[in-house]
């Protein structure tokens, strides 16, 4: 199957524009592919390939070429830090970083993209599942797991949303989020090539590099809610978005206040859809559609789902009843890397994925995500971080008795990572410290923003921390 196949179509016409720009880097659909193609030449048969996923024309080449080699792909944080990189690079078994990087401690051979610069040998990918991209993505517990996602469901998911927002050729998509992650690389960038429009990535995602594109006649513009509460924060760049066709939601909840402002500002009622790396996107309002605030809308094309309750049993469809989200279908990714045990925890015996988020289905087939089932999964400016990484990490430091990781409500973030910490006896403990080290060993995006230093935790009579009561008063106090 050719994922990619409007790059290819448009490719093949004498159409010299730009159909690729990231920041003033710019890059025709011809020329795109004939340097992807040329890197692809000198991988084939290789195992898997990692790539610093910077926001740059040499990430957007990396990944074409390696879906072009049909060789998997793993895109790493440009921010990561080094503990993180480290767990990428082992657990994937990557054997060569493409294109450019900064990083010395990999000891990986670099392959220069384009035509020469030596050849990759062949590598055993047995356990890939045919992984076209391998996306990891943070837990409650232990390091980040490694999704891994085959050519179908992702063209499925791309075909889904081209379906629900009538997406096509003619589109002009304008973001600037990372492309290390679903929605700006999976979505914004893959669903631009599949599709053959054109796409301008910004580098950073805000206001007025987004109304900075709309001179060169955009019509879709995706982002996180955090991107939408800083457009709304700025009206006249939110105002010099109408006159676009679409502007798109998701990785979060978009608060209902920052959907009307948004809605009134623009005068275009925002799409809001959910999705998590292991299913891709599932659930999405439609353009042809309603799009209320507070609703994800409906299964995409091929997907469907249901809510659980507490005992197990099937709720019903009546706008009112809480449970565990289950989806199944097209977009479902092939499990987990080296992870067979969390593969199966995370699936029921008659194939459904289980997503951990608290959900409602109305009457009307329309979704509402109510929560996480966690309070270990914080999500914050969209990017997923588990409480256990962090907690692991601030861990290390000396002096550190006990330390607890909570997501705190933040009206620009969503959730702010905080850690609260016990010192051992004696020791002092220097809050910056505490944020640099989350920075450099983890990713600057896991930092905690604020550091607490307490006498003691709380715990329940069974010697439990006591998260939820550390949240509600960071919460409270804030
Ligand atoms: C701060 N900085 C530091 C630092 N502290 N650098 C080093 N060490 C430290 N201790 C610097 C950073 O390098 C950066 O510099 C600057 O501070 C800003 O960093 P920030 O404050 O963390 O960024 P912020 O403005 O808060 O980012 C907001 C945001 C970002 C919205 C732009 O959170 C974002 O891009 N979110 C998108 C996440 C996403 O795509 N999620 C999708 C997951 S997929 P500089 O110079 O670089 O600015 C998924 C599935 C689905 O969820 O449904 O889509
Ligand atoms: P990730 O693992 O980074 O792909 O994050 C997936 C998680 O993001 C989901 O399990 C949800 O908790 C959250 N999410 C994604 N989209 C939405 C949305 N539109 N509304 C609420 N939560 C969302």
């Amino acid at each position: 199957m050719e994922l990619l196949e409007g790059l290819v179509r448009r490719a093949g016409t004498s159409d010299s524009a730009a159909l690729v720009t990231v920041g003033d880097e710019a890059l025709s659909a011809e020329s795109l592919l004939e340097l992807a193609d040329a890197t692809a030449e000198r991988m084939r048969g290789a195992r898997c390939v990692a790539v610093c996923a910077t926001p740059s024309m040499n990430t957007v080449i990396s990944i074409v070429a390696a879906l072009r080699a049909g060789v998997a792909i793993v895109p790493i944080a440009h921010d990561s830090g080094r503990s993180e990189r480290d767990h990428i690079l082992n657990d994937s078994g990557a054997v060569a970083m493409l294109g450019e990087h900064s990083w010395d401690d990999v000891a990986l051979p670099a392959i220069p993209l384009g035509g020469a610069g030596g050849s990759l040998s062949a590598g055993d990918s047995s356990d890939l599942n045919h992984a076209a991209l391998i996306m990891y993505t943070s837990g409650t517990t232990g390091a980040p797991k490694g999704v891994l996602m085959p050519t179908a469901p992702i063209a499925a998911c791309l075909d889904g949303l081209a379906d629900a927002w009538q997406w096509t050729e003619d589109d002009h998509l304008v973001h600037g989020l990372p492309l290390f992650h679903v929605h700006g690389l999976v979505l914004g960038m893959l669903g631009s090539l599949r599709r053959g429009n054109r796409v301008s990535h910004t580098v950073r995602p805000t206001p007025e590099s987004y109304a900075s594109k709309m001179s060169e006649h955009a019509t879709m513009f995706f982002g996180v809610p955090t991107v939408w509460s800083r457009m709304v924060a700025d009206p006249s760049s939110a105002k010099s978005l109408q006159g676009a066709r679409a502007i798109v939601s998701g990785s979060a909840a978009l608060p209902v206040a920052v959907f009307e402002e948004l809605q009134q500002l623009t005068g275009i009622t925002p799409l809001e859809r959910y999705g998590m790396t292991e299913t891709m996107i599932t659930i999405s309002t439609r353009m042809d559609g309603d799009r209320r605030p507070g609703h994800v809308g409906l299964p995409l094309m091929g997907v469907e789902t249901r809510v659980r309750g507490d005992d197990g049993e099937l709720l019903n469809h009546d706008g009112v009843s809480i449970g565990t989200l289950e989806v199944r279908g097209a977009t479902i990714g092939a499990g987990y890397l080296n992870r067979p045990d969390a593969t199966r925890e995370s699936t029921t015996p008659d194939g459904w994925f289980v997503t951990g988020d608290s959900a409602v289905i109305g009457e009307d087939g329309m979704h509402r995500i109510v929560g996480r089932t966690s309070v270990d999964i914080i999500k914050s400016g969209g990017y997923k971080v588990g409480a256990g990484e962090v907690e692991a990490s601030v861990a290390e430091l000396s002096g550190v008795a006990e330390v607890a990781v909570v997501g705190v409500a933040d009206a620009d973030l969503g959730q702010r990572i905080e850690a609260v910490i016990v010192a051992e006896d004696g020791a002092s403990i220097n809050a910056d410290d505490v944020i640099a080290h989350v920075a450099a060993q983890l990713s600057i995006h896991k930092r905690p923003r604020n550091v607490h230093i307490v006498e003691s935790l709380p715990r329940n009579a069974l010697g439990k921390v006591q998260k939820a009561q550390i949240r509600a008063s960071l919460e409270e106090s804030s």
